[in-house]
This record gives C-alpha cells, sequence and structure tokens, in this order.
C-alpha cells in the first residue's frame, strides 16, 4: 500500500500516472464478445481511433480489468477518481434534496454519469480548456472551483460571479478554464471547436474538450462545428455523454444512426465508443484523444454510452415517460459500484476508508451550504452592471422603478426545463 498522502475531497489536478502493480484479472475465457474490441492505448497517438461499433471497456462488471487491458495507473490516479465520483454523487444527491425544499430553483442531476464526467475530465492537462453541457459541473470542481462557489452560482446570491444572472447549473470557472455553459443545445461544440482552433493558431499549446449529449448529436451546431473541426484539424475532443435519453427523447427517436460515434466518422473524425460507466476506460480513451490532438492529429469524437438515471432536472418526472425496469438494469451497472470493487479486489480500499471519505465529504458539503446560504441576494444594481460599458438611459430609469417597488415584489419561483 502506497504511503502517498491521498488528495483532498475538493482536490484539483490527477497525480501522474505511472506504472502499478498488477491488476486483479478474470481469465479470457470469462471476458464478454463485445469486450475483446481496440484496446485501451490504441489510440496512441499514430494510431488514431476508428472503432465506431462495440464498447471499449477495461473493467468487466466484477470489477476485473480485461486481460491485456491494465491501463497501469498509479494507485493515487485510482484513488482521485473513485473520490471525485463519490464527491460528485453526493453533491449531486445534496443540491436536488435542496431544490426539492425549494433552497435553489432548478437543479440538473447526473446520477449514474459520474464516471464519464470524472474520468474525461482527469484525462486533460489543467492548462487544456473545458466548454460544458449541463451535467458537467463537476468538471468546474475538480479542476479547483470551490464547493461554495457551485452553491454560490446554484442559490444565484450576492457571491455568485454572475450575481445571479445565470440559470443554475450554469457554472463559470475562468481560472480553472472552465467556460460558462450555454443553455442552448448544442451551441457549446462550435464554441469548443473554434476555441481550439484559435488556440492552434496563437500557437499555445492547449487541448479544448466540448461535451455533448446524445441530443445534441441532432443539432445544427454539432455538425457544423464538427466539419470544422475535422477540415481545420482543431485540437480538440468532442465528447458525447450518450446517456440515452434527451429530456423524454430517447435516444431511438433521437437517430436512425448506428451509433452516435459514426457521426463523428461521417464528418471525417476519428470515433469512438467507450463504456461510460467503466471510469478507466473513460480515462484511457480520452487521454489518449487529448494527447492526439495536442500532437496537431486533430480532433476526436468519443461517444460514452451511459445512462441518466433521474429526471432531466429537477422540473421533470421521468415515470411518465420511462419504464423503470430500465432505469433499474442500469443501477445494476452503477459506476461508483463497479470501480469500488476493482479497488477492493486490489486492497486498495476498505470500510474504514469509505466511511472515512463520505465523513468528509458530508462535512464538506454541509459548510459549503452553510457558506453559501449565509449570502445575501445580488444588490438590485446588479440587474444593469458588468454588462455595457456605458449602461443606457432607459436601464437607468428602469432600476429606478425597480428600487422603488422595494417591498413589493413577488417571485412566482417558476424555472423552465
Ligand atoms: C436549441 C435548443 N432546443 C431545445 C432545448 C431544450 N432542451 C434543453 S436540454 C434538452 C435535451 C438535451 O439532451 P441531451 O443533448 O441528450 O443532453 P442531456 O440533457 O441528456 O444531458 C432540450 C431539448 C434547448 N435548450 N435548446
Ligand atoms: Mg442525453
Amino acid at each position: 500500500m502506497s504511503k502517498t498522502k491521498k488528495p483532498a475531497a475538493t482536490t484539483k489536478a490527477p497525480p501522474k500516472v505511472k506504472a502499478r502493480a498488477k491488476a486483479a484479472t478474470k481469465p479470457r475465457g470469462k471476458q464478454l464478445a463485445e469486450n475483446s474490441l481496440p484496446r485501451p492505448g490504441f489510440a496512441a497517438v499514430g494510431n488514431p481511433p476508428s472503432h465506431t461499433g462495440g464498447l471499449v471497456r477495461v473493467l468487466d462488471d466484477e470489477g476485473c480489468i480485461e486481460q491485456g487491458k491494465d491501463p497501469n495507473l498509479a494507485e493515487d490516479t485510482l484513488l482521485f477518481l473513485y473520490e471525485q465520483m463519490v464527491q460528485v454523487r453526493e453533491f449531486d444527491r445534496r443540491m436536488l434534496m435542496l431544490q426539492r425544499q425549494g433552497r435553489i430553483g432548478f437543479y440538473g442531476p447526473i446520477l449514474g454519469q459520474e464516471a464519464a464526467t470524472v474520468g474525461s475530465t482527469a484525462a486533460m492537462e489543467m492548462r487544456d480548456w473545458i466548454f460544458p453541457a449541463l451535467r458537467e459541473g463537476a468538471a468546474a470542481m475538480m479542476r479547483g472551483l470551490p464547493l461554495v462557489e457551485a452553491i454560490n452560482q446554484l442559490i444565484g446570491n450576492g457571491n455568485d460571479r454572475c450575481k445571479g444572472r445565470q440559470m443554475p447549473c450554469h457554472y463559470t470557472y475562468k481560472e480553472g478554464n472552465y467556460y460558462g455553459m450555454s443553455s442552448v443545445i448544442g451551441t457549446q461544440i462550435s464554441h469548443a471547436v473554434g476555441a481550439a482552433m484559435a488556440a492552434k493558431i496563437r500557437g499555445d499549446d492547449v487541448v479544448v474538450l466540448g461535451y455533448l449529449g446524445d441530443g445534441a448529436t441532432s443539432a445544427n451546431d454539432f455538425h457544423s462545428g464538427a466539419n470544422f473541426a475535422a477540415v481545420f484539424r482543431s485540437p480538440c475532443v468532442l465528447f458525447c455523454q450518450n446517456n440515452q435519453w434527451a429530456i423524454s427523447v430517447p435516444c431511438s427517436k433521437q437517430s436512425a444512426s448506428e451509433t452516435l460515434a459514426i457521426k463523428g466518422k461521417a464528418y471525417g473524425i476519428p470515433s469512438v465508443r467507450v463504456d461510460g460507466n467503466d471510469i478507466l476506460a473513460v480515462y484511457v480513451v480520452t487521454k489518449a484523444a487529448v494527447e492526439r490532438a495536442r500532437s496537431g492529429m486533430g480532433p476526436t469524437f468519443i461517444e460514452a454510452v451511459t445512462y441518466r438515471r433521474l429526471g432531466h432536472s429537477s422540473s421533470d418526472d421521468p415515470t411518465k415517460y420511462r419504464d423503470e425496469a430500465e432505469v433499474k438494469e442500469w443501477e445494476r451497472k452503477d459506476p461508483i459500484d463497479r470501480f469500488r470493487r476493482h479497488l477492493l479486489r486490489r486492497e486498495l480500499w476498505d470500510d474504514a476508508k469509505e466511511t472515512a471519505l463520505k465523513e468528509r465529504i458530508a462535512k464538506a458539503v454541509n459548510d459549503a451550504i452553510a457558506a453559501a446560504e449565509a449570502s445575501g441576494p445580488p444588490a438590485d444594481e446588479t440587474l444593469i452592471t458588468d454588462v455595457f460599458a456605458k449602461v443606457p438611459e432607459n436601464l437607468k430609469t428602469q432600476l429606478t422603478e425597480v428600487l422603488a417597488l422595494e417591498g413589493r415584489r413577488v417571485n412566482d419561483g417558476a424555472f423552465p426545463l
């Protein structure tokens, strides 16, 4: 067991990768046919991924590393990935509770998608940029956005960086190269591709990762973004979280394509499908894609197959449109349970560590909620500040009218999807 100091619950960059002792593996005969597809690492520089059929996996359902696929990650990296997933899940659970209690207005849960977000973000360097969609707030927190700041944003209080002028879950974190998300589906794809092209033109040694959902592959911006990325060899990674639903529309009604990865391939982008509930596979595939982009070989499209286990958002009731049995089936494929089984097999984890981690995270989240709720609302003047170099006279007049309403304003508390 390594004596290396473990990262705290709110740690930033993943530790460096180094060779590890032999992992728990299982005989080849027990592997599923669909898993005998390209090995992690196949996408090393000079050997771009082209696979769009079955899923790339490293861990089987029992948490064993499949024969010949051990990515040899350092113990610190493995524990970092696990702790981050547990933290994301707890944060998610608590924020949804706050929404139900009326303490925040809206929340987009990620339950079931922790491996896809944590694994892909951890595979990037801190100098790289992230253009998120709705379910990648964890990426900002992994890069150092304090939990209290995330909750300030969810509340839209006076300490919120955007002073409540954005919907909840639309975090910004400039210091962490984390771009503010746009609600308009797919727009971040062309932003990510363009930012990567700009970096290339400037000679900056950075890669941009743009997240999108399965539904976003039907949006116009996906097509223009993917085309530009391929033609101009934009140093980006397009990471599609195929959580199988776009609000109430299942993937089967979203696209008639054989897979989503094949859409990337159609644009000339090397594309790969990965088991999005397998954190090691996500990490390794993303790392290879980032290295390709950094070495000037252009974009990669990653389809991470996962599942949105809760509603689209706190405004949604998924029991109205999907079968509970499907949800139960994906509960059994839980990414955290699977990775915990792996760590237990390797004797890197035990019940005492689990209890200590959960206590540490619970305290961190509780403290952050208390600190965020201690802040008052944004000042009324912030309605018109930070937007114009010179505030137009009509807005100044309107602000005066708003200020005169003091004590008579009504908030109906309604939030859109
Ligand atoms: C252009 C546009 N159309 C519709 C919407 C409403 N809308 C918000 S989220 C969403 C579904 C997104 O699904 P997906 O891309 O699969 O991401 P997920 O929510 O599953 O993470 C839709 C249709 C929107 N925000 N923008
Ligand atoms: Mg989706």
